[in-house]
């Protein structure tokens, strides 16, 4: 066997052998776990610290990537109608980056506001007239023509 050939086993052996690269991989591997659980715990604990409504008088609603919850609302000719819209997504969403927003225009009034991620609005509108009116969001999944992006306005 030529030197060279020695040597270029020895270095395969050293390289296959070579303790030092498996506490690497294993600090590595901990760090990733460390860093997907972290993000996971960010994500579930900011989803929940911004629930709590601002005005406890208004009708509380929220919205995020599952809709509006309420779905349904019922009112009076006259009587206002105030809401604290809540939108627990936060920005990490790719679809509209996690805003959401409320436009009801059609007819009845012309509430057309946005609600930033993890954050809330209280607004309020006076029906003027009887009739079904519907608002949507138009910032995700396919917005104003995403069935579960709207909801029902009865006047009464
Ligand atoms: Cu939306």
């Amino acid at each position: 066997m030529s030197k060279l050939r020695k040597n270029k086993r020895k270095m395969l052996k050293e390289g296959r052998d070579n303790p030092a690269k498996l506490p690497y991989m294993s600090v590595l591997f901990v760090v990733i776990i460390i860093a997907i659980f972290g993000s996971a715990a960010y994500l579930v604990m900011s989803k929940t610290a911004s629930l709590e409504p601002e005005d406890k008088d208004a009708i509380k609603m929220t919205i995020s990537m599952s809709g509006f919850e309420p779905n349904v609302l019922r009112a009076k000719v006259g009587q206002p109608v105030k809401i604290n819209l809540i939108n627990p997504d936060n920005s990490m969403h790719t679809d509209g980056g996690g805003i959401h927003n409320f436009i009801l225009t059609a007819g009845l009034a012309n509430v057309n506001l946005t609600v930033l991620p993890e954050s809330q609005k209280v607004f309020s509108f006076t029906p003027t007239q009887t009739g079904e009116y519907h608002w949507y969001c138009d910032s995700c999944c396919g917005g104003k023509e995403n069935p579960s992006m709207h909801g029902t306005l009865i006047v009464a």
